[in-house]
């Protein structure tokens, strides 16, 4: 069965949904329509029961995904990366999708495009792959739940490294940690997402969709109080806020490296 999308690609075939991100020329970044599209796959794929997942861009690509669509930033002093931000909605029906989800990444990852792969089940990529996680180079107010993620991810220490820095970080560093399962090949990638998607489609469903959940519900098991919550939420405020906010996005469209002054 295959479905008409405009910025993705949907299929399913043999109880394995495959969904392939198609806007190259803005580098698939994650605008509301993109991830609108990608929702209402994953939704066709929840009703056809299919029993894993795999997400790609299109063969070959330079980049995966460039991450949240900057155009959707907003500049008004709103809180850009709310409850409802696009890449928000689709990691949460990833995480509470029943079935695993396969990363199959070609290319560079960036942004919120890094925590939407890392968000998936299982990420397999071509071993000339990077990952670079950038609010702190566009000024971002990064959240609770998203930073969670990272650090769910892999370790502390490259978490920190790659959200401090907000450099493209090699593949290979994100085996050595166990974020990433295998790096081949570009031409080995196809095969061998399949082979683990075929394996997973012929154990018991049932089971993995209660493994799945048990793993997420004690991954965020982290007990804070409304009031640290609270005070998290006034310094996000103080970011979205503050004039290097601004600078990181104007920076971003004038195609240089931000000024930041730390107010
Ligand atoms: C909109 C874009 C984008 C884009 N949005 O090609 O995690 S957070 O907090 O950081 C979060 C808020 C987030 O995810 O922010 C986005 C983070 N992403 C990045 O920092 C990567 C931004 N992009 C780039 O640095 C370059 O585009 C790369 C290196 C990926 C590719 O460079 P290349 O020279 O090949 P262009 O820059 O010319 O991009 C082609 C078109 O895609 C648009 C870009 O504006 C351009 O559009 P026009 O042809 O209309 O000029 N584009 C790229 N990324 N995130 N639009």
């Amino acid at each position: 069965m295959e479905t008409g999308y405009a910025l993705i690609e949907s299929k399913i075939a043999d109880k394995i949904g495959d969904i392939t991100l198609n806007n190259p020329s803005k580098h698939n970044a994650l605008s509301t329509a993109l991830i609108d599209e990608l929702c209402a796959a994953l939704e066709e794929m929840l009703l056809a029961q299919v029993r894993a997942v795999v997400l790609r861009a299109q063969e070959g690509v330079k980049v995966f995904s460039a991450g949240h669509d900057v155009r959707e930033l907003p500049t008004n002093g709103r809180d850009p990366l709310t409850y409802d931000d696009p890449v928000r909605r689709v990691i949460r029906m990833i995480e509470l999708f029943p079935a695993p989800v396969i990363a199959m990444v070609e290319g560079s990852v960036w942004g919120g495009a890094c925590e939407l792969v890392m968000s998936c089940d299982i990420i397999v990529a071509g071993d000339d792959s990077t990952f670079a996680v950038t609010p702190a180079k566009l000024g971002m107010p990064y959240n609770i739940s998203g930073v969670q993620n990272f650090l769910n991810a892999g370790g502390m220490p490259l978490c920190k490294e790659m959200l401090f820095t907000a450099q493209p970080i090699s593949v290979r560093r994100l085996i050595q940690q166990g974020i990433v399962s295998h790096a081949v090949p570009r031409n080995q990638l196809e095969s061998l997402t399949r082979s683990i998607a075929e394996q997973i489609a012929k154990n018991s469903p049932l089971v993995i969709s209660l493994l799945k959940e048990e793993l997420r519900l004690l991954s965020a098991a982290h007990n804070l109080r409304p009031e640290t919550f609270e005070r998290v939420q006034a310094m996000r405020r103080m970011v979205y806020d503050s004039e290097d906010y601004q600078e990181g996005i104007r920076a971003f469209f004038e195609k240089r490296a931000p000024k930041f002054q730390g107010k």
